[in-house]
């Protein structure tokens, strides 16, 4: 395990990117809104295109996120020697700017926790983070029987009971992107701060609420890094790696980052909805064309899951997954 005490300041900043050749056209990002029906209609090619979308009028009372963010705040405003009794992150716990245990460094501070029902959190964090993450997960389930009906799947809990069962590896992160000392546009040449460096999510699928400060860019299927406009009030849905897998490739886990805003806090709260340790991860059959191959070799979750957290953020996790013969859809 690398521990980082002090990464040098240089290290918190990306690489310049090349100028992309077609900057003008921003797509919108898909959004579905669940008072009304039609807009479930969006969500498959929501998947394909972008393996995002933002959800509206969700149903989720504002009193679940609110309770949340304030004791959130309370908790990244506390002496460090009190947040550092949660940590360090082995993978649970609080983490300050090391993330993950392989080296990658971001303008961050977090807390991951495991949403087992048997799990500790930090004071006051416990009854208000089993309840966000019901009425989250409860949403994350109606969107995923949502989809299997638009793709004609049955039963239509094919998603939602991975996410359901009580042996469900899913996990929960608060990210506080506090802003940076000093931090003035000349002196960092206009180069971008890293809070989170790019990587997809290993899960089925990943919900993410943060307050309005700007910082989350997904990354486009022309190679193009979109910032996603800020919405307190809306949640963002991205597809992870398995359930590109189960889709044989169809839907796209998406590529993210989060940009450190430099002089004003982010907050964000991630609920990563993830399988049983020993389900199996491979293409739904009743997904596959007659003839279609699979592109990727069968494991457990538990099997992913060993690989990835040996992986540095950046890395392509479901490469050491992919059938070598196989030509990948892009
Ligand atoms: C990305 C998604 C979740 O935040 C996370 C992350 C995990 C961690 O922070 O410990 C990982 C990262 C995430 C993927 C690769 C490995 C593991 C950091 C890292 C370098 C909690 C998860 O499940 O995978």
């Amino acid at each position: 395990m690398v521990v980082l005490t002090n990464p040098p300041m240089e290290q918190f900043f990306m690489k310049p990117s090349k100028p992309s050749s077609n900057p003008l056209i921003i797509p919108d990002i898909p959004l579905i809104d669940l008072s009304k029906p039609e807009s479930k209609h969006h969500l498959v090619k929501a998947c394909q295109d972008f393996g995002f979308f933002k959800v509206v009028n969700h149903g989720v009372p504002a009193k679940f996120i609110t309770r949340l963010e304030s004791e959130a705040i309370k908790f990244f405003d506390s002496p460090l020697s009190v947040k550092q009794k949660s940590g360090p992150p082995d993978p649970f716990g609080y983490g300050n700017k090391s993330i993950g245990g392989n080296g990658d460094i971001g303008w961050v501070e977090y807390l991951l926790l495991n949403t087992k029902p048997e799990s500790v959190y930090p004071d006051n964090l416990q009854g208000i983070v089993n309840d966000y993450v019901t009425v989250v997960k409860n949403m994350a389930c109606e969107i995923m029987e949502l989809l299997a009906d638009e793709m004609k799947l049955q039963p239509r809990n094919v998603f939602s009971k991975m996410l359901m069962d009580e042996q469900s590896d899913s996990v929960f992160r608060l990210n506080h992107y506090p802003p940076f000392p000093e931090f003035q546009e000349s002196e960092t040449n206009g180069r971008k701060l890293i809070g989170f460096g790019e990587h997809t999510d290993p899960q089925i699928i990943s919900i993410l609420r943060s307050n309005n400060t700007s910082g989350l860019e997904i990354l486009l299927r022309d190679g193009r890094w979109m910032s996603v406009p800020p919405d307190s009030e809306s949640f963002f849905f991205n597809v992870g790696d398995s359930l590109q897998v189960m889709t044989n490739g169809r839907f796209k886990s998406v590529k993210h980052r989060v940009v450190a805003n430099g002089t004003k806090s982010r907050m964000s709260m991630i609920y990563f909805g993830g399988p049983p340790l020993s389900e199996k991860i491979a293409p739904l059959p009743s997904l596959m064309e007659e003839n279609e191959d699979s592109l990727y070799k069968e494991f457990t979750w538990f099997e992913y899951k060993k690989s990835a957290y040996k992986t540095r953020l950046s890395d392509n996790r479901l490469g050491f997954f992919e059938k070598s013969n196989n030509i990948l859809r892009c």
